[in-house]
């Protein structure tokens, strides 16, 4: 999927250059968090079964082969960062996200902006996703739809339109860091269970509401039976069994490590790996020139006749320097810097 980045790449391939400079802003070191983020669940470390079987029929190639993972112990956050939790970072360190970072070329200043997703009438088929993605002037983490919208009447849904920078950036800020793949999927399955999904095995179609997810039909009619067309309130839905929330729908998680979809074929000759970081760098043979980090558990676009990927093992690229209406983060920090405090 071609989001801010590659709207940009797209312009300035049709404008005959390349060259992108943007505004980097310094952190401020010194203002760190004044609240106590620590709402973070300890998960023991051990050894898992890491991707999908080679009998899953829904599971994409790019999740298998199946494959023996150790992980360390980790903190990881009970649930996606939030609205309220960015806005304090940005408050104290006035950082400025990629979203709102007007883009630097020869031909010109191009205004900040970043994509939202908007559902069509009518579609022709799955394929192209500029159907019902539009690029949107001063859509940012403040104004999720773009002007006339805002984060503060959503104070505790998970922060939107963040790329990879943005996430690392708040994560330092609160001396923690993006989650590996591996670290991810242990914690969705509660610490290597066999789980198909983060609440366990029951499809999100029987019974009652286990996450946002899209109820109807992607991506024309969205009958929201689990209360939410697009974003919801972190914790709205119950808790897996290690007492994360939102580990499957809501907002898509950005991880740490490069996407690249034979990352599982190469993982080994039957040992375990021990705290697998992916790849050294990306590959997507779909783009291959658009360097692309990995996010999990799906987001509220997500259902079982377009993109399951609330499902544990599913895995999607997304360039590093793209957020959209639906990436968001959460974030892991090692025993180590927990003890430095
Ligand atoms: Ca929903
Ligand atoms: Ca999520």
């Amino acid at each position: 999927m071609t989001m801010r980045g590659g709207v940009i790449f797209a312009f300035l391939v049709l404008m005959g250059c390349g060259d992108i400079s943007v505004n980097h802003r310094a952190l401020d070191e010194a203002a760190l968090p004044q609240v106590n983020h620590a709402n973070m669940i300890w998960v023991a470390g051990g050894s898992f079964q890491m991707g999908a079987s080679k009998n899953d029929m829904e599971a994409l190639p790019r999740e298998k082969p199946r494959h023996l993972v150790e992980v360390s112990g980790f903190f990881m956050d009970a649930h996606e960062v939030t609205n309220a939790q960015f806005a304090e970072f940005v408050e104290a360190s006035g950082y400025v996200t990629v979203a709102e970072r007007s883009v630097e070329t020869p031909e010109g200043v191009f205004d900040p902006g970043s994509m939202v997703f908007e559902s069509p009438q009518d579609v022709f088929g799955l394929r192209d996703h500029g159907q019902w993605w539009r690029w949107r002037e001063s859509a940012s983490w403040r104004h999720p739809e773009g002007p006339g919208s805002t984060w503060k009447n959503r104070t505790e849904h998970p922060v939107v339109h963040v790329a990879y920078e943005d996430a690392v950036a708040y994560a330092t800020w609160r001396k923690c860091r993006l989650p590996t793949e591996a670290e991810w999927e242990y914690a969705a399955t509660s610490g290597g269970r066999e789980f198909r999904y983060p609440w366990g095995n029951v499809s999100p179609s029987i019974g009652k509401s286990k996450c946002n997810i899209w109820d109807g039909v992607f991506p024309t009619l969205n009958l929201a039976t689990d209360g939410h067309v697009g974003t919801s309130p972190v914790m709205t839905y119950p808790p897996s069994l290690l007492r994360f929330w939102d580990l499957g729908g809501n907002v898509w998680e950005l991880c740490e490590d490069w996407y690249a979809p034979g990352t599982y074929a190469l993982a080994g000759n039957g040992g375990a790996l021990s705290n697998p970081i992916g790849p050294s760098e990306s590959y997507d043979p779909l783009e291959p020139d658009v360097p692309k980090k990995v996010m999990r558990g799906g987001s509220y676009l997500c259902n079982e006749g377009y993109c399951s990927s609330y499902r544990v093992t599913a895995r999607m690229p997304v360039a590093f320097d793209t957020g959209t209406s639906h990436i968001g983060f959460r974030c892991v920090r090692t025993p180590d810097v927990e003890s430095e405090d």
